[in-house]
């Protein structure tokens, strides 16, 4: 292949950038200027799909970007893209200029409408295997022993924009497309079991009063204002959602750490008919484990988009997150009740306890998206894409989602046509006689889109059940009067709330009573906090006590008797020990460190399925002095690390101080006199993690730098020893728990 030469170029000497007829501009070249190479293998552009790893680049036959020269979208090869074409070096640019037109344009239309809920989020590929346990109550061939399914997974925060910050405090979105062969099935969840409202007729209404006032658009991301807090108090069946709001898991530790649940009441098929109603459930095989508030509100700051690296690493590293899919199963009664809870109303759990979990089958996520836009922006999930096996039920909030989630696909990806999306597309044959529209791509064939046909041979043709056709189960519809209510069941709004507050640790408690707090406080209005205040006295008094004490107003009693409720111990978070793949360590060394043994602990950390980063007081290499042996490179520096970014911090000893770097001097103002030999910028890293609870270890001499950040060598969590290796198995031992509990004495967990 022969690279194009500008005019200026001649044989031997690569071309530069210039005009023709000119002497070529003395400017470096970022890269060396090579022959063009043939495009790389993810430059093939989106195909259909494969079983395993980032399907949309694994395939041939779509057109992106396929060769090696710069074109027009004609294809076109150009021979200068940097200027405009003008009468002249000063003079006007020509109406004439295709390239510049066309290149303007595109520009102008690069963005589409973002999602009007969840437009933030991250996505990625993995696989899905059924176990099998749950064919004898589906008939879904996805669901069949050990048969592997291609699925594409998006999480998501609520109410920010696109551009808003990941660890915000809000529910997550937890949706998985399925491209099984029998069509694609989304399980279009959150990562909180219950939704604010029991009818779909609400949710312009309650996300009106979560997003921003429309006034100054302000504040983005958050609940903690007045017509968020306005909407639940007049609407008490969102008490049950906004306490879950209102507790750590609003604030996930990552994507990889956080339950699902489908919410609604499914119904399952078997192969002869039979029906079961289901809730579905994600377990996240590395526990469910949240930030803490400070931490979510740092890492707004310092890395908003936390929650997408984490993501995106964890994959790239090969720690692949998994979680179970499971069912929670109730029989099929008329009523549709279990245990007395209405399994239509979506603001109800159905307790663990009275409803085990069964796993049916195992998710893996493998493969980062190559482009955000084409797939994670344009996939397009719809809980009415459904498989034979799974049938809907009548959960009034479900029937709106099912109009809502294709209609918005129309104003979002521009027409009807978004199937055709390479990420949306299903892995089974589609002949499905819809033709034409906006951005049709495929090119039909035949003459008689319409059934019966004698022209095209009569194909398609109808399926039986036995080829796999859908047929929606014959459920008797009772005889009854068109009415816009609720049933009775549907009034209860606070036995669940108050089951959820009474199943959770002191601590978990006590960070759901500083939520409150915190938000009712961001109101302007008292009227509002004094609502709210009446709600939260007919879940506990003891929480309403205690934030009617932090928002500095009285705390008015129930309405009436709070309701008998039994504990649901499986809601509680803090509790068990869990597997540390993918946890961040950070090590934090200086040139005078022993750098072996720094390299020894990087390798047992990596080895451990976590992931090391090195901090040092300056960027590049620690060591590599002569004989010193081989230089380890750093990750972070001490000017911009913070804790935030680690489970656990390692130290190799006590850092030189650091007077001459950047930052030193002004962090060391107002120092401890104990800690004047230490490097000032490790202080807060170190009291702070010591604050948030997390595990801290040291060898050598880092004891010293220990006492001098408040973290007392002794303390429950903070390991000082002679081998690093062993230090870091403690280390590891005490991350299974995710933090060091007992740091908070007083509040220990009982639940
Ligand atoms: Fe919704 C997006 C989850 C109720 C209307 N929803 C959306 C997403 C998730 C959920 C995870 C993001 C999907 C993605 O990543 O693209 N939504 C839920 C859950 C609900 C729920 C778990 C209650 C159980 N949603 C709900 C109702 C309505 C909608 C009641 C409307 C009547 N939801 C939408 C939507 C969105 C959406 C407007 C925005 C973008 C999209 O669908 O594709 O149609």
């Amino acid at each position: 292949m022969e690279p194009a030469k500008s005019e200026n170029s001649t044989d031997g000497e690569p071309p530069v950038p210039g005009r023709p007829g000119r002497p070529a501009p003395q400017v470096d070249e970022p890269t060396d200027v090579h022959e063009p190479w043939p495009p790389k293998p993810d430059q093939t552009g989106p195909g259909m799909y494969s079983p395993t790893g980032n399907p949309l680049t694994a395939e041939r036959g779509a057109r992106a970007q396929t060769g090696a020269y710069l074109t027009t979208a004609q294809g076109l090869r150009l021979t200068e893209s940097d200027h405009s074409l003008k009468a002249g070096e000063r003079g006007p640019v020509l109406l004439q200029d295709h390239h510049l037109r066309e290149k303007v344009m595109q520009f102008d239309h690069e963005r589409i409408p973002e999602r009007v809920v969840h437009a933030r989020g991250a996505a990625a590929h993995g696989v899905f295997r059924g176990y099998g346990t749950a064919s004898e109550i589906s008939k879904a061939a996805f669901l069949a022993a050990d048969v592997e399914t291609p699925v594409f997974v998006r999480f998501s925060t609520v109410l920010g924009s696109r551009g808003s910050a990941d660890t915000v405090r809000d529910t997550r979105g937890f949706a998985t497309k399925f491209y099984t062969t029998e069509g694609v099935f989304d399980l279009v969840g959150n990562n909180i079991p219950v939704f604010f409202i029991q009818d779909a007729i609400k949710f312009p209404d309650v996300i009106h009063a979560g997003k921003p006032h429309p006034d100054r658009e302000i504040p983005q991301a958050q609940s903690a204002h007045d017509t968020f807090w306005d909407f639940v108090s007049l609407h008490t069946e969102a008490t049950h959602h906004t306490i879950w709001n209102m507790s750590d898991r609003a604030i996930p530790r990552s994507f990889r750490m956080m339950e699902g649940f489908g919410v609604h009441t499914f119904r399952m098929v078997d192969a002869r008919g039979g029906t079961t109603l289901v809730k579905f459930h994600w377990k996240p095989k590395a526990g469910v484990h949240s930030l803490l508030w400070e931490e979510a509100q740092l890492l707004g700051g310092m890395d908003p988009d936390f929650h997408r690296r984490d993501l995106a690493d964890a994959i790239e590293a090969g720690a692949y997150p998994e979680w179970e899919l499971g069912v929670q199963t109730f029989p099929d009664t008329p009523e549709q009740t279990f245990e007395g809870i209405d399994l239509l109303d979506p603001t109800k759990i159905v307790p663990e306890e009275l409803a085990p979990v069964q796993p049916i089958g195992l998710l893996q996520l493998n493969a980062n998206p190559t482009n955000f836009f084409a797939e994670t922006e344009q996939v397009a999930f719809h809980p009415g894409h459904l498989v034979p096996g799974i049938d809907i039920t009548d959960d009034p909030l479900l029937a709106g989602r099912l109009f809502s989630y294709l209609d918005t696909q129309i104003s979002r990806l521009g027409g009807p046509n978004f199937p055709q999306v390479p990420v949306n597309r299903t892995h089974a044959p589609v002949n499905d006689m819809q033709r034409d529209a906006m951005h049709q791509t495929a090119v039909h064939s035949g003459v008689a889109p319409y059934r019966p046909n004698s022209l095209d041979g009569g194909c398609p043709f109808l399926a039986g059940t036995e080829d796999h056709g859908y047929v929606e189960v014959p459920v008797p519809v009772p005889a009854a009067t068109k009415v816009r209510e609720a049933p009775a069941s549907f009034s209860d709004h606070t036995s669940h709330p108050r089951r959820f507050w009474l199943s959770l640790t002191p601590t978990e408690r006590e960070h759901v009573v500083a939520a409150y707090t915190f938000e009712l406080s961001k109101c302007d209005e008292n009227a509002v906090k004094e609502r709210n205040l009446r709600v939260l006295a007919d879940i506990d008094p003891e929480l309403c006590g205690q934030v009617a004490a932090g928002l500095g107003l009285p705390a008015p009693g129930p309405s009436g008797p709070l309701p008998d409720v039994t504990p649901s111990p499986a809601l509680a978070q803090i509790k068990g020990s869990w597997p540390v793949t993918g946890r961040v360590i950070g090590i934090i060394a200086d040139d005078g460190a022993d750098l072996d043994s720094v390299r020894t602990l990087r390798e047992a950390v990596l080895d451990g399925g976590m992931v090391p980063l090195v901090v040092g007081p300056h960027g590049g290499r620690l060591g590599g002095r002569p004989g010193g042996g081989e230089p380890v490179v750093v990750q972070r520096t001490f000017a911009n690390a913070r804790s935030v970014e680690f489970d656990a911090i390692l130290l190799a000893g006590t850092p030189a101080r650091g007077d001459d770097a950047y930052g030193a001097r002004d962090a060391k103002a107002g120092q401890d006199p104990a800690a004047a030999d230490t490097d000032p910028r490790l202080l807060p890293l170190l009291s702070e993690a010591y604050r948030h609870a997390k595990p801290l270890g040291g060898w050598a001499d880092s004891a010293d730098l220990l006492a001098a950040a408040g973290c007392p060598p002794h303390a429950p969590g903070v390991i000082v020893g002679d081998e690093p290796r062993a230090v870091l198995a403690e280390i590891t031992g005490l991350l299974r728990y995710h933090r060091v509990w007992d740091r908070f004495p007083a509040r220990i967990a009982t639940g």
